[in-house]
Parts: structure tokens; sequence; C-alpha cells
């Protein structure tokens, strides 16, 4: 995903569109490509019920980053948002086999 910058309002992009569903694979190294484009820095956090369990760390203008997130268990309802923009930077995130 790349973060877009739409007049100051930051949201998650991908040729799927904004804020895209996710789809991680179960028992397996998931990692999310990230770029920044814009002149703020991100952080995508990854959620289950609330809690952090996974962080790409800061993601400074015009650089680029990853996260990685190797515990995906079936049954855990996975969320994405953006550390700094968490109200248009959000998504979901579905797990399959
Ligand atoms: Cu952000």
């Amino acid at each position: 995903m790349k973060a877009n910058d739409k007049k100051g309002v930051y949201t998650w992009v991908n040729k799927e569109g904004t804020n895209p569903v996710l789809n991680f694979k179960l028992n397996m190294d998931n990692v999310v490509q990230l770029n920044n484009p814009t002149d703020s820095k991100h952080q995508l956090v990854i959620t289950s019920g609330g809690k952090e369990v996974a962080s790409s760390g800061d993601i400074e203008p015009g650089k680029s980053g990853e996260l990685t997130f190797a515990e995906v268990n079936q049954g855990k309802t996975l969320e994405y948002h953006c550390l700094y923009h968490p109200t248009t930077m959000k998504g979901t995130i579905t797990i399959s086999s």
C-alpha cells in the first residue's frame, strides 16, 4: 500500500482502491510493502481486538518500509490503521488458508 494525500486527508491506497481490505494467509509470513510519497510520516499498525499485534515503525516522507506479521491464526479478527491518522487511514484484514 502507499500513503495518499488528498488535500490534507491521508488514506492508504493500492490497486484495489482506498483503505483496501488486506488478505493474509494462515501459517506463513505476511508482508505488507509500504510507500510514503506524502509530506507526513505514517506508521502502519495491525490490531486484534483493539490490541496492537504488529507495526511497521515510522515511515518518513519519501521513504518506504514494510510490516511483517507471522502469527496469523484462524478466528482472529484483524484491523489496520495509521498511528498518526487513525480515523482516515484504516481498514480490515481477512485471513484465508
Ligand atoms: Cu498516516
